[in-house]
């Protein structure tokens, strides 16, 4: 255990800065080419200084070290057989952190990418979030480096079996209960379930963000689009803004980033940006209605290219991914507001520049640590309002606790009735992460309210349960 600055020290950046550089000093010895999951842990590592100052209970106890330490890692082989009758491979891998509040709970990741540094980190700011939602979830978070893209149905669906048929015997409604990340959407969450089924002979909500008729909520695949949106009008609220009349950019156009369109043009905003991994598109007009209806078939059903936008709706700009690039165009674009919802590490420090430069006055993370530690020190330090994606798209998991507790009744709650509770939720989780950036001397700063208020509940966990 790492000296912590003594309490009755002024806490001197510089004395934050060596605890925290010594304890990351320690990670990165045990976890050592895994540099998403030391990027998270140093995000959150930092926050909490001045926490275990305030509170001898957490040092005594260890917190910090146990909390970097998954509960448990499962890693496995998927052998799955291609529509040309080769035998295809995959690594499967479930992350199982943390049990301390609730079954472990979060998504499953289907991308090229997916390693185990990526599965921690995802891992690990799950606890937080999950934390915050107010409701009894652990954390959790798993994948293949399986890529759906440009694989038939009838492959998709042979995956996805045999993935289950390892991961069932460790999952279930009371012990790890996935759901969909990047590359698992409604489809691959139907195949899952339904090997999942078979296998266990048993109906129960093992797996969240089923369709409806079969044991899904309402709301659960808008909840993470529109949550992050009511988060980003709680945030505007404290500055007497709303959403009404503001320029948008949005990155991405899978789950996250459809609902998010969708509720931001509501709320009176204009969305001109939407991305994905082909490049932007810039549309002046705005994404209607209509065109985000558009963008949901060709994502959802026909599986094509953002770049396609261009040909159905000819105002709009195409502007191709280019990774030579030291920054991303979509950031460079004249808005108000910022809504990062592709992936990890997109928006740099010098899209933060550009951000700034261009006048924006929120950004909000749909994705999961979307945002450079560079670009977040950018972002605050210009008084940016910034909504870290722990907090902000916490939603998602919110509503798949609340598809849980509807599984568990065998009752299922009306659309209004959801989004109710989605809104109250999200209104909860600002205040809460308020509050604490408040408590401990940083106002107006959710990335220390978030960790801080995310770490305190499952702390207090630990103790009360004892050294397990
Ligand atoms: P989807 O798979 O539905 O969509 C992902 C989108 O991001 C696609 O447009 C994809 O492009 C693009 N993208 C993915 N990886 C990259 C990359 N390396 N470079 C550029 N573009 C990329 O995923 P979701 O919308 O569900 O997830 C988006 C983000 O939101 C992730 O960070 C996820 O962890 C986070 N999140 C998701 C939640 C959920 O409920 N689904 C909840 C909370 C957070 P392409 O179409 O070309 O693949
Ligand atoms: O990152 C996330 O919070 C998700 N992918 C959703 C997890 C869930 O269990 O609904």
């Amino acid at each position: 255990m790492n000296k912590i600055p003594s309490p009755a020290a002024p806490l001197m950046r510089s004395k934050v800065s060596t605890f925290v550089d010594d304890f990351m000093a320690q990670v990165e010895q045990r976890n050592p080419d895994e540099p998403e999951f030391l990027q998270a842990v140093r995000e959150v590592v930092s926050s909490l200084v001045v926490v275990l100052q305030k509170h001898p209970e957490y040092r005594k106890a260890n917190i910090l070290d146990r909390m970097v330490e998954p509960e448990r890692v499962i890693q496995f082989r998927v052998p799955w057989m291609n529509d040309a009758d080769e035998v295809q491979v995959n690594r499967g891998l479930r992350v199982e952190f943390s049990s301390a509040i609730g079954p472990y709970k979060g998504g499953l990741r289907f991308h090229p990418s997916v390693n185990l540094s990526i599965l921690k980190f995802l891992g690990f700011e799950q606890v937080f979030k999950n934390s915050l939602t107010t409701l009894p979830i652990g954390g959790g978070k798993g994948g293949a480096d399986f890529d759906p893209k440009g694989k038939s149905d009838n492959e998709v669906m042979r995956f996805c079996q045999s993935f289950m048929s390892e991961l069932y015997r460790h999952i279930g409604p009371n012990t790890d209960v996935p759901a969909g990340d990047i590359g698992v959407g409604g489809r691959e969450i139907g195949y899952l379930f339904g090997q999942y089924k078979r296998l266990t002979n048993e109906f129960t909500g093992a797996i969240t963000g089923k369709a409806f008729k079969w044991g899904g909520s309402h709301i659960r695949p808008e909840a993470t689009g529109y949550g992050m949106v009511y988060f980003a009008a709680a945030m505007l609220e404290t500055q007497g803004q709303s959403l009404e009349g503001k320029t948008c950019l949005v990155s991405g156009a899978g789950n996250v980033a459809q609902y998010a369109v969708e509720k931001i043009s509501e709320l009176g905003g204009k969305v001109v940006t939407l991305s994905d991994t082909s490049g932007l598109i810039h549309d002046p007009d705005g994404i209607s209605t209509e065109k985000l209806q558009w963008v949901m078939s060709l994502k959802n059903k026909r599986r094509g290219r953002i770049e396609e936008y261009v040909e159905a709706f000819p105002t709009a700009h195409f502007t191709g991914a280019d990774p030579t690039l030291q920054s991303n165009p979509l950031w460079a674009i004249a808005a108000d507001c910022a809504f990062p919802c592709a992936t990890q590490n997109e928006l740099n420090a010098k899209d933060a520049e550009h951000l700034v430069a261009n006048g924006v006055k929120v950004v909000c993370e749909g994705a999961n640590m979307p945002t450079t530690p560079e670009a977040v020190d950018h972002l605050l330090d210009a008084k940016i309002l910034y909504g870290p994606g722990k907090a902000a798209n916490a939603g998602g998991v919110a509503v798949s606790a609340l598809e849980m507790a509807q599984n568990s009744m065998r009752l299922t709650w009306s659309r209004e009735e959801v989004d109710q509770r989605l809104q109250e939720i999200m209104r909860s989780i600002h205040d809460t992460c308020a509050e604490a950036a408040e408590t401990y001397g940083t106002p107006g700063n959710y990335v220390n309210g978030a960790n801080i208020a995310g770490f305190c509940k499952v702390a207090d966990a630990m103790i009360d349960q004892g050294l397990v």
